[in-house]
């Protein structure tokens, strides 16, 4: 299956653990990490703190959707995220941003991702990677990017 992995992270060296999530992402059991964004850095949005680092992997998986959430939470785990509340600043976020053309609603996973297509620092290291990328039951990802045009984004170095 072919998923796309939304990568944000907020506290300590930010960009050094995006890195390190496209090595762990690598490393997981039958994975390949297909194609990487470059690393952004955007304001935070409905959060607080530092300006986050964001990026965007597409990886190849053979891993079950929720299977594959419970890696990422495993991944997270690793770089010491706590979960004091919700949108708290974190040293690592990993969201299932779409797998495959399917639609998933369980309690504890929604894809396509609910959030994407209103937050520019989702959208536009998503279509640097997949440009004709289509959302399940919302259409093509581009036609959502004027809409987040305000957003502070900014591609790194
Ligand atoms: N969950 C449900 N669907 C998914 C999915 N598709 N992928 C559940 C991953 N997880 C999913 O997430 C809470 C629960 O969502 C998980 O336990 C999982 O079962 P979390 O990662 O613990 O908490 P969170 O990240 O605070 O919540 P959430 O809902 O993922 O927040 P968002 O909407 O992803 O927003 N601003 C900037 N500039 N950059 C950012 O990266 N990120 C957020 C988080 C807010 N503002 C930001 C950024
Ligand atoms: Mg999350």
């Amino acid at each position: 299956m072919i998923a796309y992995i939304g990568i944000g992270a907020n506290l300590g060296d930010a960009s050094a653990n995006v890195d390190d999530a496209l090595v762990r992402l690598a490393a997981l059991d039958g994975c390949r990490v297909l194609a990487a964004s470059s690393k952004y850095r955007t304001a935070p949005i409905d959060s607080s703190g530092a300006d986050y680092v964001n990026a965007v992997a597409c990886i190849e998986t053979p891993l079950a959707a929720a299977a594959l959430l419970t890696a990422l939470h495993a991944i997270e785990l690793a770089h010491g995220r706590e979960r004091p509340y919700r949108n708290a600043p974190r040293t690592l976020d990993l969201d299932i941003l779409l797998y495959g053309d399917e639609q998933i609603d369980l309690p504890a996973l929604h894809v396509p991702h609910p959030r994407m297509l209103e937050r520019a620092f989702v959208l536009v290291p998503l279509l640097e990677i997949a440009p004709g990328i289509m959302v399940p039951g919302r259409g093509l990802a581009s036609g959502f990017l004027p809409a987040v045009a305000g957003q502070g984004i900014e591609a790194m170095e």
